[in-house]
């Protein structure tokens, strides 16, 4: 019932653990084996918050900085899982999460000296993908065979979707670029690991690699997704997958998706042009096609009920269907501007800062072009320069709303903070919160918002209503069952591991059975569970982020 980080803390960090409500007193810290107390204090008050059903109070240990392994004890309740506290102690939780990516990899074998005990034959060679009747062009008509290789699984499934694969390359290269000391020595134990490459960027060019293969090159419009007609079986093995795949339909949030990835990518890999000879100069102009593709075609939505009323087979995979597209246009105006400076792009974003400033997400995309404006501040032409203080104030205003949410949840974390908050893929949002906090500390300097990424870090390993520690592989009490056909088609009885699971959901759109509908509680560890215990890229990509820029934040 002793919930907190399950990693642990830094010495000179905030170190904080919630208990139920009922109990009160004195806690104690002690060393693992309950022996020696290095620490005594009270509990808080005690605390109730909208979403949560239960009351609570914060054990705040904070002043004990001794390096070691503790537990903490509530007479009357217990003592918890061991902790940590010590320097670098997010540094396993990082790398593991960005080594997911590379255990989520399509159309390659993973050797046993990268994957250990996770390795396995490839799948999904996709070099023989066929083009599906939403998709034809002159050039490519219907069944047109085209290779479009690489790429990582999006999730439990082994399906290949645009959308979602660049709001989560985005992010890695967003990391990269906000710490590129920190990641240009960080070592993974990838098959690129010997090139001269930082493995973060080797990771992220595998998916980008597929993505400038989903680009229709007579038009410059992108397909939305690559996939099988319907999802594959829960245990088929990569191996052993054979039904055919299919690039599907082009829409406008794809081709600008890709603009701003691509864009994006092209500066991020101008640094590396004697290792990518030209990667960065195509993927510039593979982006601006792709603009151009979506300023003829602004309103191609993804619709897949429609579209299978009109094309055969029919398709029933994971639609990323985005109604809104206005925010995928400033996204890309603003990557491709950065890249190229010419503002002429920039005049193409609507307003900055625009009324609606909404926490990232797939289909939510703005402040991802924020982020990036405030990354090259120093670098800005006279019109975006302009702008600048109403942006930056913005970006700021937006995470003192997620740092006053943390102060009124029941577990002292901005998470949690709106019943909204709680969706499929929840733990996303915390993770795009502690980015958004983390974005507001690097304009300020101002330690409450990074002591607020902090919390929702131990929201993620622990402090949380369901007490699981999301990261698979890391905590005492972690996810065993994620719905995760890799994991699951395997014979090794421990998941993939640093695969971020969605979270709690009172949606529970899997039908599966719950044991309650309270939001912050609606998780279970089960194979069934695709609303609460699946995993993605999207979702993993922010936890690395925010792992990430904590440990880098230590080093400057
Ligand atoms: O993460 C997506 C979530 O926001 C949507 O509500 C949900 C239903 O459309 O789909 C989620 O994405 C899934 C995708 O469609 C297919 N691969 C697995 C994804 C994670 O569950």
């Amino acid at each position: 019932e002793i919930r907190l980080n399950q990693i642990g803390f830094y010495p000179d960090g905030a170190k904080k653990a919630i208990v139920p409500g009922k109990v009160n007193g004195s806690f104690y810290i002690t060393t693992a084996n309950l022996t020696d107390t290095l620490y005594t204090g009270k509990l808080g008050e005690e605390l109730k918050s909208l979403h949560s059903a239960k009351t609570t109070r914060v054990a705040d240990f904070s002043p004990l900085k001794a390096v070691g392994t503790y537990v903490l004890v509530v007479p009357g309740l217990g003592h918890s899982y061991p902790f940590a506290i010590g320097q670098e102690v997010y540094r396993d939780v990082a790398h593991a999460a960005i080594k997911a990516f590379y255990f989520q990899r399509a159309s390659t074998d993973l050797g046993k000296e990268h994957a250990g005990q996770w390795s396995r034959p490839g799948g999904h060679p996709d070099n023989k993908v066929l083009v599906h009747a939403s998709a034809a062009s002159k050039g490519r008509p219907a069944e047109t065979i085209i290779s479009s290789t690489k790429g990582w699984y999006d999730a439990g499934d082994y399906n290949k979707y645009i959308v979602n694969s660049g709001i989560t390359t985005a992010t890695m290269l967003s990391a990269y670029e906000d710490f590129p000391a920190y990641f240009n020595t960080l070592h993974l134990q990838l098959p690129e690991s010997n090139n001269t490459l930082p493995d973060l960027l080797d990771e992220s060019l595998w998916n980008l690699r597929w993505m400038l293969t989903m680009q229709d090159p007579e038009d410059g419009g992108v397909y939305h997704k690559l996939t099988t007609p319907e999802f594959e079986g829960m245990s088929t093995k990569p191996s052993e997958a054979n039904a055919p795949r299919y690039v599907v339909k082009k829409s406008t949030a794809a081709a600008l998706n890709f603009a701003a990835v691509m864009a994006q990518a092209s500066r991020v890999f101008s640094k590396y042009e004697k290792e990518l000879p030209g990667f960065a100069d195509s993927s510039l102009v593979a982006a601006k096609a792709a603009w151009q593709w979506a300023r003829k075609n602004p309103t191609v939505l993804y619709d897949q009920p429609a579209m299978n009323k009109q094309f055969n087979p029919d398709v029933n995979t994971g639609a990323y269907d985005d109604n809104d597209v206005s925010d995928e246009f400033d996204w890309a105006a603003a990557e491709l501007y950065l890249t190229t400076k010419d503002e002429v792009y920039y005049k193409a974003i609507k307003a900055v800062p625009h009324k609606n400033m909404e926490l990232p997400s797939w289909g939510q995309v703005r402040l991802l072009g924020y982020y990036s404006l405030a990354r090259h501040q120093q670098d800005l032409t006279p019109a975006a320069r302009k702008d600048f203080p109403k942006l930056k104030a913005a970006l700021v205003a937006f995470a003192d709303q997620l740092v006053k949410a943390g102060e009124k949840t029941s577990y002292k974390v901005p998470m949690g903070g709106k019943a909204s908050d709680f969706v499929w893929g929840s733990n996303a949002v915390a993770g795009n919160q502690g980015i958004a906090l983390v974005q507001a500390y690097r304009l300020t300097k101002d330690q409450r918002y990074l002591n607020s990424a902090l919390a929702n870090l131990d929201y993620l390993l622990g402090r949380n209503a369901t007490g699981y520690s999301f990261l698979t592989g890391f905590g005492s009490k972690t996810p065993m069952f994620p719905h995760h056909r890799l994991s699951v088609s395997d014979e090794v009885k421990e998941p993939v591991p640093g695969l971020l699971v969605g979270g709690p959901n009172p949606g529970q759109q899997d039908g599966c059975t719950y044991h309650t509908k309270i939001a912050d509680e609606s998780y279970i560890d089960e194979e069934c569970s695709y609303a609460a215990n699946e995993i993605a890229i999207n979702w993993n990509a922010p936890f690395v982020y925010l792992a990430s820029a904590l440990e880098a934040m230590k080093h400057e």
